[in-house]
């Protein structure tokens, strides 16, 4: 059985550039509350001032999971965790050679020294320990059982293997582990593992298999650097091959748009579960395959997450994929139609990068003749933005290039500094990208001009669109 400590709050709000307000935070710890994951890692509330009242306030509202502060080795560290009202204080403190060395200038007695009196201090305050040592990954092996068997009898009944620097691969996470299990007194094992190698949810399921107690995650994989486990790929990876069926699946894409929204670090299309692109198909082999049985090409139903399959419809499209969409519109042709409406999506996308559902209706009004009186579904705008007199507006360019749904940006002259071509799926899905638009630092106003039709240019389809 696996159990989640999300530390969004505290890991996650130590990515670069990323800093939450408090009422963000508590709707983060609700959002992960309702998830259900067991423990929510709230932040280090010596820190800084506004994070020990977040800590405290997210330890007031009576959620069902255990709230841990995090702490350096310090008193004032754990009392502060213990004014907070937090359950459970996690301390840290490195053991690896190098940073024994070079950061603490500690030796190993003394470390141990330390680590012992801390624990029992806030034993002693009536909180509950986790002990991790830092760099656990990297330290000397029958060390880091002394120590950790040294915390463990001061209190401490979890110890997360911190692998600092995101240095396992599975096989040795679970060599470790397994020796972890052998030769600690009784305790429970965390394991908080860093993505450096992109292995950081490949390294923790190992651990749990060889016998760990728990993953630390944050959601979209937010963390130093690189981050570690993303909520959304652990749960579900958890629930469709482990048969984890604990936690609530529903809340996981919301909660992945909210912290997109609050954090300003937008997820890559191609990440898994919660990208864009997680349940799109695309050439003609592949989407023939998934309109016939969508399992010839998904590992599980989008619908477990809400989500919807889409099919993208391009250069690479086969007959199948465009006859479904025309099929979506009510839109007949014959077979011999649909053949050159086929051959003329081929075309057109050799000249694009992206083609739309207007080009699409209007490429079967010219084959078939007939004036076809449907509304696309997806939306086509312009977005003109002003930008904040004192801000860099290539940089305010840089983060609107970073939007799925936004394929053009221009900067201009005029009333607004930036024009942006969007194309959403919906009126809903413009609102709520033109919000996060405004949320983008340096982003005074927004004005949107929804596209009702496209004219054809120089018999090229138009320009705009076009990525780039
Ligand atoms: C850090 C500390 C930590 C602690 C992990 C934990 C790590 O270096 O910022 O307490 O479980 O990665 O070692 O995040
Ligand atoms: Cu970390």
């Amino acid at each position: 059985m696996v159990a989640i400590l999300d530390t969004t709050l505290r890991e996650g709000e130590q990515t670069p550039y990323v800093n939450f307000t408090l009422a963000e935070k508590i709707e983060i710890a609700r959002l992960l509350d309702n998830i259900g994951v067991e423990m929510i890692e709230a932040g280090d509330p010596s820190v800084s001032a506004s994070i020990a009242t977040a800590v405290e306030k997210i330890a007031r509202l009576g959620l069902k999971a255990e709230i841990v502060a995090h702490s350096m080795a310090h008193k004032k560290g754990i009392e502060k965790a213990h004014t907070c009202g937090a359950n459970r204080v996690a301390i840290f403190y490195a053991t690896s050679k190098i940073h024994l060395d070079t950061k603490l200038h500690k030796s190993q007695d003394e470390a141990i020294a330390i680590i012992c009196e801390h624990i029992a201090y806030a034993r002693s305050l009536g909180l509950k320990v986790r002990y991790t040592p830092e760099d656990a990954t990297r330290t000397d092996f029958d060390f880091l059982v002394r120590v950790c068997n040294a915390a463990i009898e001061s209190g401490a009944d979890r110890i997360s293997f911190a692998d600092t620097l995101g240095i396992m691969q599975p096989h040795t996470m679970y060599d470790r582990v397994r020796a972890l299990k052998e030769q600690l007194l009784p305790c429970k094992i965390d394991l908080h593992c860093h993505n450096d190698y992109g292995l950081a949810l490949a390294n923790a399921m190992a651990g749990i298999r060889a016998g760990a107690d728990c993953i630390h995650t944050t959601v979209n994989g937010l963390g130093e650097r690189t981050g570690i486990p993303d909520l959304a790929e652990t749960v579900v990876a958890f629930h469709n091959l482990e048969g984890v069926q604990h936690y609530n699946i529903q809340p996981l894409m919301q909660t992945a748009n909210y912290l997109e929204k609050v954090s300003g670090f937008f997820l890559a299309p191609n990440k898994p579960i919660t990208g864009q692109n997680a349940f799109t198909h695309k050439s003609g082999v592949h989407t023939n395959g998934v309109l016939k049985d969508s399992r010839t090409y998904e590992p599980f139903d989008p619908a477990l997450l809400g989500r919807e399959r889409k099919i993208v419809i391009d250069k690479y499209t086969g007959k199948s994929a465009v006859a479904a969409r025309l099929d979506e519109y009510g839109i007949e042709v014959s077979g011999a139609e649909l053949e050159v409406i086929v051959l003329r999506i081929k075309n057109l996308g050799d000249q694009r990068k992206q083609l739309f559902d207007t080009d699409i209706i209007e490429i079967a009004e010219q084959v078939t003749g007939r004036e076809i009186d449907v509304i696309p579904h997806d939306i086509n705008a312009l977005v003109m933005i002003e930008v904040e007199s004192h801000t860099y507006t290539p940089a305010v360019v840089r983060r609107l290039r970073s939007f799925k749904d936004v394929s053009n940006v221009y900067e201009v002259t005029g009333e607004y500094d930036i024009s942006t071509f969007v194309n959403v799926e919906n009126v809903m899905a413009l609102n709520n990208l033109i919000e996060e638009l405004r949320s983008v630092p340096g982003v005074k106003r927004t004005e949107t001009r929804v596209i009702l039709k496209k004219y054809t240019a120089n018999g090229n389809g138009g320009n705009y669109g076009n990525a780039g």
